[in-house]
């Protein structure tokens, strides 16, 4: 397939996990909108485009692996897997309801296809970096992909993870920092800055860096991965400037981070997902 064709379908399943996930929030009524939304396309690249993974047997020895450390992007999580074939979408439509495999946080006992359990922010650096080093102990010829989320970033566990990480020379592990400039109480910047910014950060404890302008844009994304994948000795943080809430027509003027919309809101901004995924449907 022409790369042209591959960005399309991208852009396709990226507007369909953001319909998806939009929905599976809106099951519940309220829920963590802003940060879902931030990720979608990188979901949508990894899922559609990058990872060897087996929808029918979930724990392949040989897969890719994908944590989600920001837990609070389950629903987006959910909705890509289950678009990818996983379960039925349908079923994460129970979010967060008693007995339902769907919690709000990712959790590795729950949802096929959810690699490790998450939730504690830093903690899914720990052990992303622990399933890399696992791997790479095994010779096994696979990528493990960690999400962080900037207010996460505050974590010094994250840090930790970062040099150690570097130590073992962990080339298979990528570290996307979803920086989308808001965490929960507000502006990052207005709450624990990151000085010269996440990506220097990540770059002074000796990992290679890939700045991705628009974090939002599956092309960029995608370039960025395939960068990621040359380089060989160290770990890769590829820093995707996002925007929260991103396409969620209550959620993306304000960058909330959890939302609890009226029925009305929430029917408005299906629609407009709906719109958006014909939309691009068309290109
Ligand atoms: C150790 C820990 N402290 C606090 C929280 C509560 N909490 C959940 S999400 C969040 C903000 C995270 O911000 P960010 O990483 O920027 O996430 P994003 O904006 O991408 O959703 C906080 C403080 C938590 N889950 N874990």
């Amino acid at each position: 397939m022409q790369k042209a064709e591959k960005m399309q379908e991208l852009r396709v399943f990226a507007a369909e996990i953001r319909l998806e996930a939009l929905k599976t929030i809106g099951s519940l009524g309220f829920g963590h909108v802003g940060g879902s939304m931030s990720v979608v396309e990188a979901l949508a690249v990894l899922y559609g485009a990058v990872m060897k993974v087996d929808p029918k047997n979930p724990r392949w020895e040989d897969r890719d692996w994908c944590v989600m450390s920001k837990g609070h992007a389950g629903p987006a999580m959910y909705a890509t897997l289950g678009l990818k074939g996983f379960y039925p979408i349908e079923q994460a439509y129970t979010l967060n309801q008693p007995h339902t495999n769907f919690p709000s946080h990712t959790d590795r006992t729950k949802t096929p296809g959810v690699d490790l359990t998450t939730g504690s922010l830093g903690q899914g650096m720990s052990t992303a970096i622990g399933a890399a080093l696992g791997n790479k102990m095994d010779d096994k010829n696979n990528h493990v992909f960690v999400f962080v989320g900037d207010g996460e970033c505050d974590e010094g566990q994250v840090w930790e993870g970062a040099e150690f990480a570097v130590q073992y020379k962990l080339d298979n592990l990528v570290c996307f920092v979803d920086y989308n400039q808001y965490q929960l109480d507000g502006a990052v910047d207005s709450i624990m800055g990151h000085g010269k910014g996440l990506g220097a950060k990540f770059d002074a404890f000796g990992w290679h860096v890939i700045e991705v302008e628009d974090g939002n844009d599956v092309e960029q994304i995608y370039d960025a991965v395939m960068a990621a994948y040359k380089v060989k000795g160290m770990p890769t943080c590829i820093v995707l400037n996002t925007i929260k809430g991103k396409g969620a027509t209550f959620a993306e003027p304000s960058h909330s981070h959890s939302s609890q919309p009226t029925k009305e809101q929430w029917d408005e901004a299906i629609a407009a997902a709906e719109a958006e995924l014909a939309r691009v449907k068309a290109l």
